[in-house]
């Protein structure tokens, strides 16, 4: 693709945008300088390819698409057909998957269209069975509250937050939460590693419908086929939320037992992460769950996002390529280094390390909150999230982690040298901190102190680290 396309795409857009309201074009601009600009270590976030990003930006976002393939609520939608076709079909060669969903706005929504599907598929109740053939009327009052209390009252076991669960695998702040009596199962105090023997026995203790594999802050594989057999030993429906390390699983990093696809029943997606896709998610599932995953829109999502379904049918295209083999090992050998990096500097790590895209660091040795260090590391051009540890005695907002994760400047084209490099600045950062004190002199989990022209020292190194790698090097916006 010439650089020439690519920057004519971008400038004529800005150009009509700013047409109609200029502080929106430069807001937009001003997002690019922002991420060219920043060391991104978010490690939920990427860079999707100028393709991906062009195919958003469409009128298939004027279009009503309720409904599946071949089969609307709307009139007039072959072509939007056209885009989920291809993105299902793209999704279910590169996964291997029976069944592709590629609706869900967002990883939440996706979860939601899992759990509904399996509540469908699972709980015994004559009045949901009635729902399902649309014998909606048929159903009494009575029916209703028969199904709402039998609905309510089943069970989830899932991985805890504070050892790297997700907040939609039945946790209060979350819908998910409210919907399930929810178990979890956390991980070896002495080594962060998940425990299979006590999820094991957890799981015949509490006796699940759904057993949730996945993570988004746990720095290692997870053997599926384990996970699989715990959930089969109790009768269990294995979901799998592969948000995180989707593209790791595209990229054929994670295989075999630890490729969840072949081993559950049902996997969830966002597209945004480690997949590099657009913002959005997906479902993959075996055959027999299929038509109740199809019924995410309207039974839990609103009017599926044409323009988004095209720009997952572009991204998924890009990773049937062999070269995002290629990237997605480099995203892995990247953090490894990064992790190594950070050791050989005295850094704690949760695990000792890494083996998928994702270091989580205790921060407590430093003795800083996950809060403290995280805007210090921003206030040094390093942009990162805290995040509980296991046990955190900081809780979820003060946390005593910060997560760092190497899918985007992967994209970029970082390789080791840069993520020693890296590791050299974060470690730079937490030494040169100190925790900070309210105005009554107590210790305060928020404030700290970092000398600026340290501060701005660090920016100039990430800037340096950066610069032989410039982000989206085909769009000249000038
Ligand atoms: N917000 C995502 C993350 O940062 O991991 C998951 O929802």
């Amino acid at each position: 693709m010439s650089r020439n396309a690519e920057s004519t795409a971008f400038r004529s857009a800005l150009e009509v945008i700013r047409a109609v309201e200029p502080r929106v074009a430069d807001a937009i601009g001003a997002e690019l300088t922002d991420q060219r600009e920043s060391l991104k270590l978010i490690a939920s976030e990427n860079y999707a390819s100028p393709a991906t990003l062009l195919a958003m930006g469409n009128w298939f976002s004027d279009k009503y698409a309720e409904g599946t393939v071949g089969r609307r609520f709307y009139a007039g939608c072959q072509n939007v057909d056209t885009v989920e076709a291809l993105a299902a079909e793209h999704a279910r060669e590169l996964f291997g998957a029976a069944h592709a969903y590629v609706q869900p706005h967002s990883g939440i929504d996706a979860n939601l269209v899992a759990f509904w599907a399996v509540l469908a598929d699972r709980v015994e109740s004559p009045a949901l069975k009635k729902a399902q053939v649309r014998q909606v009327n048929d159903l009494t009052e009575a029916d209703w509250f028969a199904l709402r209390r039998e609905l309510g009252n089943q069970r989830m076991l899932g991985m805890s937050l504070d050892a790297g669960g997700h907040l939609t695998h039945g946790f209060r702040p979350n819908i998910s939460g409210k919907m399930f009596d929810q178990r979890s199962y956390g991980t070896d105090p002495a080594t962060g590693l998940i425990d299979y023997d006590r999820l094991a026995e957890a799981a015949r203790e509490f006796k699940p419908l759904i057993l949730v594999g996945g993570y988004s802050a746990y720095p290692r594989k997870v053997n599926f086929r384990i996970l699989r057999e715990i959930a089969d030993s109790v009768g269990a429906t294995f979901m799998v939320d592969m948000a995180h390390f989707a593209g790791l699983v595209a990229g054929k990093v994670f295989t075999g037992d630890f490729d969840p696809v072949p081993h559950a029943h049902i996997v969830t997606t966002t597209t945004h992460k480690s997949l590099r896709g657009p913002r959005g998610g997906m479902v993959l599932c075996q055959p027999e769950l299929a038509d109740q995953v199809d019924r995410g829109c309207p039974m839990v999502l609103g009017g599926p996002l044409p323009h988004v379904m095209a720009a997952k049918a572009v991204a998924l295209a890009e990773a049937r390529r062999p070269d995002f083999a290629d990237y997605a090992q480099r995203i892995v050998t990247n953090a490894q280094a990064l992790a190594e990096g950070l050791l050989r500097r005295g850094a704690k790590l949760v695990t000792g390390g890494t083996d998928n895209h994702l270091v989580l660091i205790d921060v407590s040795g430093y003795g800083l909150t996950g809060r403290q260090a995280e805007q210090a590391l921003l206030d040094s051009g390093i942009v990162t999230n805290r995040n509980s540890v296991p046990q955190d005695p900081n809780g979820a907002w003060y946390t005593s982690g910060i997560r760092i994760g190497t899918p985007a400047l992967t994209t970029r084209g970082l390789g080791t040298a840069e993520m020693d490099q890296t590791a050299e600045l974060i470690h730079a950062v937490l030494t040169q901190t100190t925790a900070g004190a309210n105005a009554d002199g107590t210790p305060s989990k928020a404030k700290y102190v970092l000398d600026p022209a340290q501060a701005d020292k660090i920016s100039r190194q990430a800037a340096d680290i950066l610069a032989p790698h410039p982000l989206y090097p085909t769009v000249d916006l000038t």
